[in-house]
This record gives C-alpha cells, sequence and structure tokens, in this order.
C-alpha cells in the first residue's frame, strides 16, 4: 500500500489526520515528528508551502506535507491567524477571551492549509470553516477547541463535540481534498 509522510510536532493533528486517512483510504499515514520551522507571513498557504520546502532540504521521503492551521476572528482583523501557536502559548484562551469582551462580533474562522510535495511538485490544500467564540472555555479539546463553537453545530464547541468534530472540520476538508488527490495521482501510477 502506498505511504504518506506527514511532518509536525503537534500530536493532535497527527491523530485527527491519521483518523481522516484511516476512515477514507488505503493509503498509510506515516508520522515524522519534528517543530517546524516558520517563516512570517499573513497567509497560511505560504507559511506551509516553505515549510514544506524546508522540511524537504531535511527529509527525502515522498509523498510528504505539512500542515499549517489558524484560528481567525473577524473582530480582531483575523487575529491571532497565522500567530495562533504563539498566542496559544502566550495569552491564552483566557487572553483571547478578555479581548472579545465587549465584543458582540463574535464570528471567527479556523483554516487549515496542507502542502504536499509529490515528485518535484508542491500542491496547497486549504479549507475553513466558519463559527463563533464562545463567551465560556468548555472543558475538553485542545488548543481552541474549548472557545470556538462551529456554525453548523451554532451550540457545542469542538471540544464539546468530541470525535464529531473530526468529521466537519477545517482539517477534516482539507484532508479530504489531499486523500483525493493522493488517490488518484498514486493509484493511477500503480
Ligand atoms: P506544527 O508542528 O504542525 O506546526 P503547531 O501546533 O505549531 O504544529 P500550527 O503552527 O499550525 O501548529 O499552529 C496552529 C495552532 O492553532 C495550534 O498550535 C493550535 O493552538 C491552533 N489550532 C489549529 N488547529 C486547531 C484545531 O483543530 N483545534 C484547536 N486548535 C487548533
Amino acid at each position: 500500500m502506498p505511504v504518506v509522510f506527514f511532518v509536525t510536532s503537534n500530536q493532535h493533528k497527527f491523530q485527527e489526520v491519521n483518523t481522516i486517512f484511516t476512515q477514507h483510504t488505503s493509503i498509510q499515514l506515516k508520522l515524522i515528528q519534528k517543530s517546524i520551522i516558520e517563516i512570517q507571513s499573513f497567509d497560511l498557504e505560504e507559511i506551509a508551502f516553505f515549510s514544506l520546502e524546508k522540511c524537504t532540504q531535511d527529509f527525502h521521503e515522498r509523498p510528504i506535507f505539512v500542515e499549517d492551521s489558524g484560528l481567525f476572528i473577524d473582530q480582531l482583523n483575523g487575529f491571532p491567524g497565522p500567530f495562533s501557536a504563539y498566542i496559544f502559548k502566550t495569552i491564552g484562551l483566557k487572553g483571547i477571551l478578555t479581548l472579545m469582551q465587549h465584543v458582540n462580533n463574535r464570528e471567527a474562522f479556523f483554516q487549515s492549509s496542507i502542502a504536499l510535495k509529490i515528485d518535484d511538485c508542491i500542491e496547497i490544500f486549504t479549507e475553513r470553516v466558519k463559527g463563533k467564540i464562545s463567551r465560556n472555555i468548555s472543558e475538553s479539546g485542545w488548543g481552541y477547541d474549548p472557545i470556538f463553537i462551529p456554525e453548523c453545530d451554532g451550540i457545542h464547541s469542538f471540544g464539546d463535540l468530541g470525535p464529531k468534530k473530526n468529521s466537519i472540520s477545517h482539517r477534516y476538508l482539507a484532508t479530504l481534498k489531499l486523500i483525493r488527490f493522493l488517490e488518484d495521482h498514486l493509484f493511477e501510477m500503480n
């Protein structure tokens, strides 16, 4: 069976993507656990592209991909966006809710951008999921999951949705695009 390599330092991301692979394809996913060097940019696709370029200098496995993701809050002009990982580690969820204390428009979206290297080509797959920032921090979930309520549910946070998150999320939709591309490409070659 074909194998594809995913470079990430984030176990949650890997588990989510691995579950999607297991449910939707016979292509196997292998983890390369490594912190990724990211350029400064407002554009997640550009960050993913350059992270992949850097990774492929160190790792020669193919096909290989990285995923860059972030939470973009409308009333904060897209903040934390490309700085999501840093902001999570510094001001955290409480800090975000404090910034949003007097904000009534709580619309936001999550974005996932996957950059894949296959042969000598780089392909980018991006998806977004709209939702709202909650007023409270729910108990379950990782990263921003406890404060993001997806539009398609409207009540529960990603954290509260448990495994259901992984059938509606930004990462799920982008990973499905990746799988469709890989299947077309890898099975056509055999
Ligand atoms: P990599 O090694 O793959 O880069 P990372 O954790 O640094 O892992 P990102 O640079 O893509 O990942 O940063 C995205 C941050 O956004 C991540 O640390 C989380 O805090 C948050 N995030 C992204 N997707 C999320 C999701 O589905 N649920 C909750 N938080 C998420």
